[in-house]
């Protein structure tokens, strides 16, 4: 069977109320005795649709019906540091980036931050090691930072262009 515009829109919009509110009828406040001779009213046509509305502005006012939206999903902000060690610089020595291998999930900002004592850069490498333009930082002083949102999934591979010895991987998930 066919579901047609007019059987989807309205159950759509049912559903759309249904994530957006949840109507709390127990509150701490009765119904007033009147409430049910304006909705009687209403039912027989004696009272207009306005009235029935602002009996019901009435209710939501005096918190006999409490609307209480859901709390919005807040997307969660995820951040990530990879360090550029003290030493980074020299090719004898050990001083590689700090996690090596840093993985992610897609979304997380990386943020990239000189503990050096010299200057370098991150560039993008692609899968030849030739510096692609994806993420491409400034030389950066002593303390500088840089950084860079991931929102796809991969394996991203830089380099220091001042020190291409230096090679770091970035997994996202
Ligand atoms: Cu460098």
């Amino acid at each position: 069977m066919e579901y047609s515009a007019k059987t989807i829109i309205p159950v759509s919009i049912l559903s759309i109320l249904l994530i957006s509110f949840s109507v709390n009828f127990a509150s701490a406040e009765p119904v007033p005795e009147w409430v049910k001779n304006t909705a009687l009213w209403y039912g027989e046509g004696i009272i207009s649709e306005a009235e029935f509305l602002n009996m019901i502005k009435f209710l939501i006012e005096n918190n006999v019906i409490v609307i209480e939206t859901l709390e919005k999903q807040v997307p969660k902000i995820l951040n990530a540091e990879i360090f550029i060690p003290n030493g980074n610089f020299d090719v004898t020595g050990a001083g590689f980036y700090s996690p090596l291998n840093l993985e992610i999930p897609a979304g997380t900002t990386v943020t990239w931050i000189n503990d050096d004592s010299v200057p370098h850069n991150i560039q993008s490498i692609g899968e030849k090691g030739k510096v692609i333009q994806l993420f491409n930082s400034p030389p950066m002083n002593t303390g500088d930072k840089f950084e860079f949102t991931f929102e796809e999934s991969g394996v991203y591979n830089y380099f220091c262009s001042f020190h291409p010895w230096r090679v770091g991987i970035v997994t996202v998930s």
